[in-house]
């Protein structure tokens, strides 16, 4: 049922009327097919030759399956208009929050894992808020937000197993505080100082942990996708129960890596989850100059992979096609895809401005449907939350972040030589020599190095 509701979605402005008209025809073809194959195989033991060259007339016969031929000349899909019938988008709450009775809730979630999901949803905009201000006020150089799709990201999370390795784009911290990254680890990666793993090597945001198998965020869109295609390659290779989680933008499936990714996971039999996080904008460019088809999900069917739209904004719907997807995943050894549906509340970056892109009423409508608020809704119905909790769960971690970037902003940065370090076990004669000159530059000149950082 998904993958004729995924496949009937590339289909163009007439096209409800043309797959009817088209479906009935394939029905009567091979209805034709299949008397023409009854009557052949009773007449195969008397005349098998003929047989086989009547079958061959009829369909082609190809590498995986039979092609059906056609005698009328038909295009598939076109371009899309507003009217254009779309993949449906699953969830199981309404945009108040609200149960959805008749919804499909394969994995509903208790009490306690449901209060764990929304605390960690709560932190994570909280933290967020804050960074954003600590950046703006000169204390670190960059920061980006995962506001508006904070269900997307931690209802994911929550359906993942601690141990699939995590292969992230950038706004999916969210995935790591679920894991358990404290506040003073984000503080430290964002202050770039000498407690970081990462030793300020790499912008702020770029965190990774080899503990929590999330694997560090790398600038260059969808470079992660081939990788993480590679490892449930592996994985399955090596008999694992584990999948690997690849998240990434609809601006970033625009990627040639994209294609290869899914290609290779598809065709391998990968055990990959490809979750795309479809916010409405890559930077300044909306989705609908970004593709012309229907979004990301239509694409997994194109490739041979189950495909799933979900509510973005409805972290019970996240959680339970995250956790199906990994069940497919295993039990049918193939990649999922699953897009969901969100909005990029916040600019793309502390270097961005999209009110010079978008409207104040398009924002504005979207902050209205924040997916924190909508979960807290179902929370509270459940009388599993109410607002004393809600107040000291944002005290409390307004004060824990706050004190974390503190903590982090008087921890001493990387030594000079950390820039040659962890590249090589034993460091190149040359390197030696680049990193001896490195530090003669930097006495000679002071200034050029920032005061914490000590020139050794
Ligand atoms: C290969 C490459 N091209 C361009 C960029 C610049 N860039 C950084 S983020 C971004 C937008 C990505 O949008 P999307 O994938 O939708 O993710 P979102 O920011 O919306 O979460 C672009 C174009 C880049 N980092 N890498
Ligand atoms: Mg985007």
């Amino acid at each position: 049922m998904l993958s004729r509701i995924v496949c009937n979605s590339s289909l163009g402005p007439s096209s409800l009327a043309q797959l009817a008209c088209s479906s009935l025809h394939l029905l009567r073809h091979v209805q034709r097919q299949l008397s023409t194959a009854s009557t052949a195989s009773a007449a195969a033991a008397a005349a098998p030759a003929e047989s086989t060259s009547q079958d061959a007339a009829d369909t082609l016969e190809f590498p995986g399956g039979r092609v059906p031929f056609t005698h009328n000349m038909e295009f598939l899909g076109g371009p899309l208009t507003p009217s254009s019938p779309r993949i449906p988008c699953y969830r199981t709450l309404d945009g108040t929050g609200k149960h959805i009775p008749d919804a499909v809730v394969p994995h509903d979630l208790q009490q306690q894992d449901a209060v764990a999901l929304y605390t960690a949803m709560a932190k994570l905009q909280v933290m967020d808020t804050i960074c954003y201000d600590a950046q703006r006020q000169g204390r670190f150089s960059f920061f980006m937000t995962c506001a508006g799709e904070e269900a997307t990201v931690v209802g994911s999370a929550a359906g993942l197993d601690p141990r699939d390795m995590v292969f992230s784009q950038y706004r999916e911290h969210g995935v790591l505080l679920w894991r358990g990254f404290s506040f003073d680890d984000f503080a430290n990666q964002l202050y770039g100082n000498s407690l970081e793993p990462g030793q300020g090597r790499q912008m702020p945001i770029h965190y990774g942990s080899k503990e929590l198998n999330y694997q560090t965020v790398s600038s260059p869109l969808a470079t992660q996708l081939p990788h993480a295609a590679g490892a449930a390659y592996a994985m399955k290779l090596d008999g694992a129960d584990t999948v690997a989680a690849a998240y990434f933008g609809e601006g970033a499936s625009s990627e040639g890596d994209f294609h290869a990714a899914l290609n290779f996971a598809a065709t391998l039999g990968a055990p990959c989850l490809f979750i795309c996080r479809n916010n409405g904008y890559a930077i300044s460019t909306p989705a609908n100059e970004q593709y012309a088809g229907d979004g990301i999900a239509c694409r997994g069917t194109a490739y041979g992979m189950p495909a799933i739209r979900v509510d973005g904004g409805d972290a019970r719907a996240v959680y339970c096609a995250t956790r199906a997807a990994r069940e497919i995943a295993l039990r049918d050894g193939c990649p999922v895809l699953i897009e969901a549906m969100s909005y990029r509340s916040g600019h793309h970056s502390t270097s961005d401005d999209s009110s010079r892109y978008r409207t104040r009423e398009e924002m504005v409508a979207w902050r209205a449907r924040d997916p924190v608020v909508r979960f807290r809704h179902w929370l509270v119905a459940n009388a599993w939350w109410d607002e004393e909790r809600e107040k000291q769960l944002r005290h409390a971690t307004r004060q824990q972040v706050i004190e974390a970037l503190e903590k982090a902003s008087k921890v001493a940065k990387p030594p000079v030589s950390a820039l040659f370090s962890d590249v090589y076990a034993d460091m190149p004669w040359h390197l030696q020599e680049q990193l001896q000159e490195t530090l003669q530059v930097a006495r000679r000149h002071p200034h050029l190095c920032p005061p914490d950082m000590p020139v050794q």
